[in-house]
């Protein structure tokens, strides 16, 4: 009874005096967050500048999420001129909550970067980190897009500035990550916990890079869709354009007319043959392959239950696809090859890949985005995607339009073998031995960086470190296209399995995930996504739901 006594009394004295902290705290840190932008002298990259640090009122909504009162800070970390005149420095954006739980997240960006997304921990589909007590910063890849264009350059011209292409390869997310810790231990007195990087796409390769590069910085890594060998992948998207182009006819100015290629309806044909011949090997008959690796199927000899071929035996019709538009899809399945029919290597020794069949092969979030287009919206992958080949080409050449010229028996030498973008060395010895976990997943569909690739890196970890277990996974997403998109369950949370990784040593074998574009009932969805090499399998009632997660197991 007295020990009961005396914690009862414990407790009112923390209480009280917890609860005087946390206002003291409150004001501290609030006034705390005006000196940070007199603080710039105390950062530990060279040249950087704080612009502004001021508080974000509680309930302030940044891309529609109301967020909790936080400290905002913006700056430059290592500022310079390059040898293109241009003004270069890594712009970086920090939001520290008030009510901070300790953890660190960067936030990886997009495409080829140039400005500053907004830091609330949103990468991927997740709801803002920021709103759980998460710490984030965010950066712009070493280069401002609106410097580049005021100074009438292209925005991939950063590519031609020696030093500005390093600290987008990886230079900036160092120069932010150590910026950002800098004024995390100013602000709350004290380093995170645990930090976390969380990416897709671009934001994906930034992953890798610090596991390869910067192996300390973080405890976890979630990459996604990772784009980790350019030179590589965007010859993937050259491969595809030219199986298309190779279809159809030319403009005035001699660009192929790619949405020539194949109608709505031929898309549609094709992906009603491979759903036919694949989608119920996973237990249900949904719009989903789920184990891809069962599905066997070639596209020049499948013949529909109703005995129709999907490739016309003879002219064209509506109820099959011409001779030519199987050898573009087969073309693109397969990868490149030189003309002797020999796999592609480039010099980075990353073999060319090519795009897996899946249900969203065709859907129009797969190959169809990127490489056929619409009437109105021309490929992806002519502009983000492969024009910037020509900056990976020694000497370069900007102007290069590769699905025009390239040549796979004799230009992938031309390419470097060792460019900063490059982020494929499976060493991560450091990565591994101080305890570091990372989660891949990839859209089954991505028309932009195959899922090959992606699943090639981590069967060459899993190959390199017989541990590999106790730190990788890796989540294929059916029917997704590049990092979201598609009749598919794209709506998953990967931090917090990752966190529960970290902390509590729960490994992640499935991931529930949602989605709300099928193209059959039901259209909302929810399902797990599996750790591979295993995949969703109905295990429910028979006829019963395939929209419920619980009617699959991981198998
Ligand atoms: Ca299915």
């Amino acid at each position: 009874m007295k020990i009961f006594k005396w914690s009862l009394t414990l407790l009112t004295i923390t209480s009280i005096y917890s609860c005087s902290t946390n206002i003291d705290q409150r004001t501290q840190l609030v006034n705390l967050c005006s000196f940070i932008s007199t603080s710039s002298s105390t950062l530990p990259i060279p040249n950087s500048t704080i612009t502004s640090s001021s508080i974000v009122p509680n309930g302030t909504v940044v891309s529609n999420y109301p967020l909790p009162e936080h400290c905002l800070v913006t700056g430059v970390a290592g500022a310079y001129t390059g040898a293109d005149k241009v003004s270069y420095g890594t712009g970086f954006e920090l939001r520290l909550p008030l009510n901070w739980n300790g953890r660190f997240m960067f936030q990886g960006g997009g495409g080829s970067e140039g400005s500053v997304p907004a830091a609330i921990g949103v990468a991927g589909s997740m709801t803002p980190a920021l709103s759980q007590g998460w710490a984030v910063v965010t950066q712009d890849g070493g280069h401002a897009n609106t410097v580049l264009t005021a100074a009438g350059k292209a925005t991939l011209d950063f590519l031609s500035e020696p030093n500005a292409t390093i600290e987008w390869g990886y230079g900036s997310i160092d120069k932010a990550t150590q910026t950002a810790k800098s004024i995390i231990k100013t602000f709350y007195g004290r380093s995170p916990d645990r930090s976390y990087h969380v990416g897709c796409s671009t934001g994906g390769r930034q992953g890798m890079e610090f596991m390869q590069r910067f192996p300390s910085y973080f405890d976890g890594v979630v990459s996604g869709d990772p784009v980790y060998d350019l030179t590589a992948i965007t010859q993937s998207e050259v491969n595809s354009l030219q199986a298309i182009a190779s279809l159809v006819s030319k403009d005035a100015n001699g660009n192929a007319q790619f949405n020539q290629s194949f109608t709505v309806a031929d898309q549609g044909l094709f992906t009603q043959a491979i759903l036919e011949a694949c989608d119920a090997n996973d237990g249900a008959v949904d719009g989903v392959i789920d184990n891809p690796s069962s599905c066997k199927f070639d596209p020049a000899t499948y013949v529909f239950k109703s005995t129709q071929p999907l490739m016309c035996s003879g002219a064209k019709t509506a109820a099959c696809l011409s001779s030519d538009q199987i050898t573009a899809i087969k073309k693109i399945n397969q990868g490149p090859t030189t003309s002797a029919g020999a796999s592609v290597v480039v010099p980075s020794g990353t073999k060319i890949e090519g795009y897996p069949y899946d249900g969203g092969f065709m859907a129009a979030t797969g190959i169809p985005t990127r490489n056929i287009g619409t009437a109105t919206a021309a490929p992806g992958n002519l502009a983000l995607g492969t024009n910037q080949i020509g900056y990976y080409i020694s000497p370069q050449i900007p102007t290069l339009v590769p699905y025009k010229s390239w040549s796979f028996d004799i230009d992938p030498p031309r390419l470097q073998a060792n460019h900063p973008v490059i982020a494929a060395s499976t060493n991560i010895d450091s990565f591994v031995n101080k305890g570091g976990k990372v989660i891949w997943y990839h859209g089954a569909s991505d028309p932009g960086p195959s899922a090959a690739y992606t699943v090639n890196y981590f069967k060459n970890i899993n190959n390199k470190y017989s541990n590999a277990q106790n730190f990788s996974r890796l989540f294929l997403v059916p029917n997704m296209g590049h990092c979201s998109g598609g009749p598919s369950t794209d709506q998953f949370d990967m931090l917090t399995p990752m966190v529960n990784w970290v902390e509590k040593g729960i490994a992640p074998e499935s991931v529930i995930a949602s989605g709300s574009g099928f193209n059959s009932p039901p259209a909302a969805r929810t399902r797990p996504l599996c750790a591979y090499p295993k995949s969703a399998k109905y295990t429910g009632p028979v006829a019963g739901d395939v929209g419920n997660a619980a009617n699959f197991t991981c198998q």
